[in-house]
Formats: C-alpha cells, sequence, structure tokens
C-alpha cells in the first residue's frame, strides 16, 4: 500500500468519525502515549538464564517447538528489539527474576541489581521502563507444587528473601530508569488433589508476603502488584492465592491488583472486574492473555473481551490507574511475531475503544434509548477504524497491515538460522 492510499483513507475515516462526534487525531494522541509492558516470557518458553535444567512445572506449559528460541540475553534483546521495531509506540518490558545474567549459579534468594544491568542499560538507551516480577517456579524448592506458603519454615525462608531481592532489584530499576517498575507477585502454590486444609497455607501465604512488603520503598521507583489464579496443571482442586484472597489482601495493604484474563472460569471475564475492583484498589495490573478451554496462555487476539477490556478502561479514563501487561508463551509459531500480534491486537483494540462516540453512548442510556445505544454500538463495529490504524503505524513508522510479516521472514532466515533448532518442547 502506498503513502498517498493509506492517508487519503485515512482522511475518509477521520470525517466519518468527526461526523459522529469523535476526534481521532485526539484519539491517535493518547493511543501513542499508552504504553504495553511486553513480556521477556513469550521470547524463549520461559527457561530463562539460570543455567539450571529445573523443569518449568507450577502449571506452567509451553507446547511447540518452532526453531528459533532465544538463548541469551542477548538473543532476547535482539529479538525483543525486532518485535518494538514492528509495533507502533514505545512500549515497556517485563522481566522476570530468571532472566538476570548470571555468570555462575546464583540462587534465588541471593539475586542482586548486578545480574539485570545489562537490562537496565539495554532499556535505558531505548528509552523504555521495565517492571520485574520475582520467579517462584522452575526451581527444585518449588518443585512440590509451595513456595511463600511452604510447611517448612526454611522453603518458605528461601521465598520470603526471593521476594525481597526482587523489591530491591525492581526499586533499583525503577530509579535508574526513572519510571515506576512493577513488581508483581504470583505464586503457582496449589494442590492437585482435595486438601485436607486449605486454611493454614493461606495464613502462611498472608504472613510470607506480609514479610516479603515490610520494606518501604520509594512509589516512584517500586509499586507492588499481586496475581491471583483460579487453577493450573497440578493444582485443580486448590490454589492458595485465589481471587478472593488476593482481593482483600491488595485492598487491606493498598496493593495492585494483577487480573490475568486466563485465570478465571472459562465464562468468567476481567473486563467488568475493573471498575469493581478499582473502587477498592489503588491500581490495577492486566495481565492480557488469551485462555482456549484453560489457562492456556495462547497469543492475544482481536476478541470481544480484548475489546470489551479496553472498553472499559477507555470509557472511565482509567489508563493512569490501568498498567496493561501482556502473558502468553506460545512456541508453535514465530515467537516475535507471537509478541508483535498479540502487541498490535491490544494497541488496536485501544484504538478501536479510544474512536467509540462514548458521549453519545452515555448519553442514549441515561435518557432510557437502549435502542439507540444498541445500534450505535452496532454500527461503530464497521467504521473505518482499519484505515485508522494503517496511518497510526505509518505516523509511527512501522509496517503497515501485514506488511511486516515480511521483515520477520527475513529476520528468520537471517537471525534464526543461526541458532540451535533443537530446542525443542512437547
Ligand atoms: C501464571 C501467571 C504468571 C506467569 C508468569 C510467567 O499462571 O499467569 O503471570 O504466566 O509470571
Ligand atoms: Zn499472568
Amino acid at each position: 500500500m502506498n503513502t498517498a492510499n493509506i492517508t487519503a483513507a485515512y482522511e475518509l475515516a477521520r470525517e466519518r468519525y468527526a461526523a459522529v462526534g469523535v476526534d481521532v487525531v485526539q484519539a491517535l494522541e493518547t493511543l501513542s502515549r499508552v504504553a504495553i509492558s511486553l513480556h521477556c516470557w513469550q521470547g524463549d518458553d520461559v527457561v530463562g538464564f539460570e543455567g539450571t535444567d529445573a523443569e518449568l512445572g507450577s502449571g506452567l506449559a509451553v507446547t511447540g517447538n518452532y526453531p528459533g528460541r532465544a538463548r541469551t540475553a542477548d538473543e532476547l534483546r535482539k529479538d525483543l528489539d525486532f518485535a518494538y521495531g514492528l509495533i507502533p509506540g514505545r512500549h515497556r518490558l517485563n522481566l522476570h527474576a530468571l532472566y538476570g545474567e548470571f555468570s555462575q549459579r546464583v540462587d534465588r534468594d541471593e539475586i542482586g541489581i548486578e545480574h539485570f544491568q545489562g537490562w537496565i542499560d539495554w532499556a535505558k538507551e531505548r528509552q523504555i521502563g521495565v517492571d520485574f516480577n520475582p520467579s517462584y517456579f522452575a526451581h527444585e524448592k518449588a518443585a512440590d507444587g509451595f513456595t511463600l506458603t511452604h510447611a517448612d519454615p526454611a522453603v518458605r525462608r528461601f521465598w520470603i528473601d526471593h521476594g525481597i531481592a526482587c523489591r530491591q532489584i525492581a526499586s533499583e530499576i525503577g530509579r535508574q530508569l526513572a519510571s515506576t517498575c512493577i513488581n508483581n507477585v504470583w505464586i503457582p502454590d496449589g494442590m492437585k488433589d482435595l486438601p485436607a486444609d486449605r486454611l493454614s497455607p493461606r495464613n502462611r501465604l498472608i504472613e510470607s508476603l506480609d514479610e516479603l512488603f515490610l520494606q518501604s520503598l520509594d512509589p516512584a521507583y517500586i509499586k507492588d502488584s499481586v496475581e491471583c489464579k483460579l487453577f493450573g496443571i497440578g493444582s485443580e482442586s486448590y490454589v492458595v492465592g485465589s481471587h478472593e484472597f488476593y482481593l482483600g489482601y491488595a485492598i487491606t495493604r493498598q496493593k495492585i491488583l494483577c487480573l490475568d484474563a486466563g485465570h478465571f472460569h472459562p465464562t468468567e471475564v476481567i473486563s467488568d472486574k475493573i471498575t469493581s475492583t478499582l473502587q477498592f484498589v489503588p491500581e490495577l495490573l492486566l495481565h492480557v492473555s488469551r485462555g482456549v478451554r484453560w489457562d492456556s496462555d495462547h497469543v492475544v487476539t482481536f476478541t470481544d473481551e480484548l475489546q470489551a477490556i479496553m472498553q472499559e478502561i477507555v470509557r472511565n479514563q482509567l489508563l493512569n490507574r490501568v498498567h496493561i501487561g501482556l502473558d502468553y508463551f506460545d512456541a508453535s509459531i514465530n515467537r516475535v511475531a507471537a509478541w508483535v500480534i498479540g502487541t498490535r491486537n491490544a494497541l488496536k483494540s485501544l484504538l478501536m475503544a479510544l474512536l467509540e462516540p462514548t458521549e453519545q453512548l452515555r448519553r442514549s442510556e441515561l435518557e432510557g434509548d437502549w435502542t439507540a445505544r444498541l445500534a450505535i454500538m452496532e454500527e461503530q463495529k464497521s467504521m473505518p477504524m482499519g484505515a485508522v490504524w494503517d496511518y497510526y503505524c505509518l505516523q509511527q513508522d512501522v509496517p503497515v497491515g501485514i506488511a511486516w510479516i515480511d521483515d520477520v521472514r527475513q529476520y528468520e532466515r537471517e537471525e534464526f538460522s543461526k541458532r540451535d533448532t533443537m530446542s525443542c518442547h512437547t
């Protein structure tokens, strides 16, 4: 598509939107200021750089054996750079503790900022913010399914210390990059079969978390969030950190609540939780994911629920209180493309929401004219959003439409061919 056509289509689209009272220029301006946090773990199948052969476990499962998995931090950064180059706007990176750069074995309770300086320097150069996560999986001390809630106080101590170390690192990341680092705690703790005691692990989780969060750190540098889950492979009957648990915890401790789209009953959606939970917690972190039949972490597509999430954020002017992160891992397709597809979809859905005549919808609703409300919502779906999106990509100097896949193919030929194709996952 040539530039003149893209621009002409955009101008026509702008008029169409103006006719229903939507300011497209304003929408694009707002969109350009939203930073999505890209999850580092899509790039290497949640392996990280600790150099142990600990099984991923903990209910996390990556399937597929597409060639080109990043094996080193440099490869992962190269892949990320490439992905960012195909996504309009400036975005963040979400790093897990197991992605530190270690020259020798450093256990999780001993990691420090020095292991993440490479990432910080890289991010600084690109002026991108970085978020962080303690890693409570893929470790021998998590092998029996328990970490912060373990019955053995020594194991608990180890994981509390890991959490404390991670908060220090996150805070230093935030300081060095002058951008608040969200440090998200997710633990896998749970049971495959019916527990005899659902209470004690929850008591222990409160204690462990309170200790982990004890030190008060500058909220300009770090903000803590907690992520619940309904079930995982191997924790089908009981998850210690359930939604009710963390909702209560986040409210009473005024932490950020993380809502992962795949962590609820398959027909339960997080879009409807945004305006409820924000009545009581200061901010939200979203793990935008796509569950298929279960918490399968499929690449984010342009679904009704993705649009509903973005509508909730935009309609209620919550962009400053809701942080958008992605969380999926698919090794059956090109991993760089997986980032690009998911992030472009998140942004497209956001744009779709920004192009909505919200005032008009609200007015119809208030006046009891639900006919007009539904009519407007439905007509909105076939408005020329694509022309605005294409123009935005052009403006942001990234490929328009499917053209980006040619760049990915070339990158595959040049870069992936050098990489080990033996890294299979089944
Ligand atoms: C797992 C949680 C968690 C992880 C990452 C790797 O169910 O969603 O967010 O996916 O921390
Ligand atoms: Zn998640």
